[in-house]
């Protein structure tokens, strides 16, 4: 099974990669594609869409703008639950110790990484991110 993370520009300009990277590869996952990109505004808006009447709505579209971030197919078995689990509650503070909100994010609105959270919403978003032929192209089909 595949989900979606995406390591944050907080993750990215605070020199977290290879830390997160390496928490997630020791939790099990396999990474199946990777890449760094800088995310428009509309792409922004778009991913968080289900966010838009929230009040933090705007600060979420400009931090996710302010700088590359790195969105990332994953797979392991329960990826969807288990990469949930390891990531931590939205709010570092309310993040269960060792999980990699706990150790490296700094607020609930600065909070290092993304993960999807249901099944039916990893499929839409690794298609926002990757396509199948690129999937393919990686590992001869799509892993789904
Ligand atoms: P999660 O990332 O744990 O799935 P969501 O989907 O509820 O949480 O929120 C998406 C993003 O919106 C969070 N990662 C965080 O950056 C921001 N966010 C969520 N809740 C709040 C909040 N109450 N205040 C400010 N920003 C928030």
């Amino acid at each position: 099974m595949q989900t979606l993370t995406i390591l944050k520009p907080d993750a990215v300009e605070a020199g977290l990669v290879g830390k997160i990277v390496a928490h997630l590869e020791e939790a099990g996952f396999t990474i199946r594609a990777s890449r760094m990109i800088q995310l428009s505004g509309a792409e922004a808006k778009a991913f968080y869409e289900v966010h838009k009447e929230r009040p933090f709505y705007e600060a979420l579209v400009r931090y996710m703008t302010s700088g590359p971030c790195i969105p990332m197919v994953l797979e392991r078995d329960d990826a969807v639950g288990h990469l949930r689990e390891v990531i931590g509650a939205t709010d570092p503070a309310e993040a269960a110790p060792g999980t990699v909100r706990k150790l490296y994010a700094e607020s609930k609105e600065r909070n290092v990484i993304h993960a999807s959270d249901s099944a039916e919403n990893a499929v839409k978003e690794i298609d926002f991110f990757f396509s199948r032929a690129e999937l393919e192209r990686l590992w001869g089909d799509s892993g789904r």
